[in-house]
């Protein structure tokens, strides 16, 4: 189904506004006074916000440590996340994690973890508790291609696929884990495209820069899960364009092919729906010009609301402490 102006306009935007932060953040990371490492979304912006445009707010999300991209398209407020990179008292995690686990229950952002691999079965247990429930709500999850190598998303997949869970399981394959490339871990397409049952299993392999493309895939995969027919497995090929933490100067050099790099950034994911709105008539210079203006008040605020924010207090210490 073609897609309306203001569809694509709402993407654009959530891509734009990811992408500006981004951009604030690496701009602004050597000032030290974000004490967190910070793991940047810049080139794979299309996949969180097409994706969570086919969810609603009671629907659950879980992802990684590159996470903001997901947490801003799920709904999370930007000041709360941006005084969470603070460590202030304001984050979203009350300061107590920092980048990596970045927390919006009330959008149903579940949480997201540092452990590689660590948000799938999360995940999957949170479909199974809405398919207990009678709820038709619907589990969406995050991970690279690294989190792809490890055994739980096999068993996790296997068990959505026995129960028909409502799981949408989004691997986003930025060609990179770290400095290790995919092609030397992954011996071909991932297992989950070849010979899956589609009644069991709906899987699709797709551009993760074109976010038309991800948001027919996802749109399939959410109707699917609703309808109780059971679980998806989308992945989305993009590129890491910085560093795997922290800002460009902080990636070591050598382990990528500059080449490879400039290839990538030629196919930005932003600038590439830009330039095709821009083409149809869906975009005008002056409503673009209106979107930066917004979005870069809006994370001047951010900003500075995070700097105004008080640190946790020595008490706050004792709290959130199991102990038996
Ligand atoms: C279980 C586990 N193993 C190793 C690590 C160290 N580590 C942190 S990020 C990362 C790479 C993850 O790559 P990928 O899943 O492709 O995500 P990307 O960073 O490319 O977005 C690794 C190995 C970890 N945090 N957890």
């Amino acid at each position: 189904m073609a897609l309306t102006s203001e569809t694509k306009l709402k993407l654009f935007r959530g891509m734009l506004r990811i992408r500006r932060v981004q951009e604030r953040i690496e701009s602004e990371y050597m000032k030290d006074e974000m004490k967190t490492p910070v793991h940047l979304y810049i080139g794979q912006e299309a996949i969180a916000t097409a994706v969570c445009a086919c969810l609603r707010d009671d629907d659950a999300i879980n992802s990684n440590h590159r996470s903001h991209g997901h947490y801003l398209a799920k709904g999370g407020d930007l000041k709360a996340m941006m005084a969470e990179l603070f460590c202030k008292s304001t984050g979203c995690s009350g300061g107590y994690g920092g980048s990596m686990h970045l927390v919006d229950v009330a959008h149903g952002n579940m949480g997201t973890s540092a452990i590689v691999g660590g948000g799938i079965p999360i995940g999957t247990g949170q479909g199974l508790a809405f398919q207990m429930q009678r709820l038709d709500r619907v589990s969406a999850v995050f991970f690279g291609d690294g989190a792809a190598d490890e055994g739980t998303l096999y068993e996790s997949v296997n068990f959505a696929m026995l129960k028909k869970l409502p799981v949408v399981y989004v691997l986003e394959n930025n060609g990179w884990a770290v400095c290790s490339p995919t092609a030397t871990r992954h011996c071909a397409d991932n297992v989950f495209h070849k010979g899956a049952d589609p009644e069991l299993l709906f899987t699709a392999k797709l551009d993760g820069n074109d976010p038309e493309a991800v948001l027919e895939a996802a749109q399939k995969a959410v109707a699917r899960a609703r309808a109780g027919q059971g679980p998806s497995f989308i992945e989305c090929v993009t590129y890491r364009i910085l560093g795997h933490a922290g800002c460009w100067q902080q990636d070591p050099k050598g382990y990528r092919d500059p080449e490879e790099i400039k290839a990538w950034q030629e196919r930005c994911p932003v600038c590439a729906y830009q330039r095709k709105l821009l083409a149809e008539g869906v975009l005008s210079t002056e409503v673009l010009a209106g979107l930066e203006a917004d979005i870069a008040a809006e994370i001047d605020a951010a900003f500075e609301f995070a700097r105004q924010s008080p640190l946790p207090t020595a008490d706050d210490l004792h709290n959130h402490l199991f102990c038996e």
